[in-house]
């Protein structure tokens, strides 16, 4: 009897778990078709991707790679005996501008957001940045006539230390979200020149649009100075957008590459 009683409750326990199989079996097929229901994306969200792929690049200075660059005419050599690199690549697109809202702390010293050299790529943006210089300020240090205006915005200064002696800097703007334009003021001291100093040299080309333009820098230096530019992003007119500048440089004043 107690064998009996044994057995079907042995019965029972089968059918329990089979029951219990079932269900869960049967759950599984209702709660993949609730989920299906849902409408999930079949696709990933699309992640902005630069001219080169990879992720937007971090606001900030990037150092190159080798220690002391030297631009290099491109292939053909150099078309005149006062030769320069070909352009440079803009460090994002712009797909990458709205990743990018801030330039970030102004570091100093003074109005500078941070010190530069020859071979160095700048992610930045003006927004964040100073309100120094305008309109009036480049017509009367001769970088830029006054007809561009130049009086709305913040600016972006970085200070451009270059080795002693003689050399020449190319720093290419790269501007895909804004109309801005750079100017390169030498004025070898360690704050921002203002309004009343005297500028002998500043160099601006300003294009319009987002064209990517360039400025020459050439400088001298005896003694062991540094030459010192203070390379300014600046937008037209109220416009403040994202940037990459590119800074290459070459011994000697003139004269073909090598
Ligand atoms: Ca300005
Ligand atoms: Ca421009």
């Amino acid at each position: 009897m107690a064998r009996s009683e044994r057995s079907g409750g042995g019965c029972g326990g089968v059918l329990l778990i089979l029951a219990l199989l079932l269900g869960a079996v049967v759950g599984g097929f209702l709660a993949r078709d609730r989920l299906g229901a849902l409408d999930f994306p079949t696709l990933p969200v699309p992640i902005p991707t630069l001219p080169g792929g990879g992720p937007p690049p971090e606001v900030g200075v990037h150092p190159a790679p080798s220690p002391t660059p030297v631009g290099r005419p491109g292939p053909g050599g150099p078309l005149n005996h006062i030769s320069q690199p070909p352009p440079t690549q803009p460090a994002f697109g712009a797909s990458a501008c709205d990743d990018i809202p801030d330039g970030g702390p102004v570091g100093g010293p003074d109005c500078v957001t941070a010190e530069i050299h020859c071979g160095d790529t700048v992610v930045g943006h003006t927004r964040g940045g100073v309100d120094r210089y305008d309109t009036r300020f480049y017509e009367s240090k001769f970088c830029w006539p006054a007809t561009m205006d130049h009086d709305g915005g913040d600016e972006r200064v970085y200070r451009l230390v270059m080795p002693e002696g003689d050399w020449r800097a190319w720093v290419d703007l790269h501007t895909p979200c804004a109309d801005l334009d750079v100017a390169g003021i030498r004025y070898d001291h360690d704050t921002c020149p203002t309004s009343g100093e005297l500028i002998n040299q500043c160099e601006m080309v300003p294009l319009k649009g987002t064209a990517s333009e360039r400025i020459e820098l050439t400088s001298r230096s005896a003694n062991g100075r540094h030459p010192v530019w203070y390379v300014v992003v600046e937008g037209k007119d109220d416009e403040e957008g994202a940037f990459s500048l590119q800074v290459t440089c070459a011994p000697g004043l003139l004269g073909p590459l090598e």
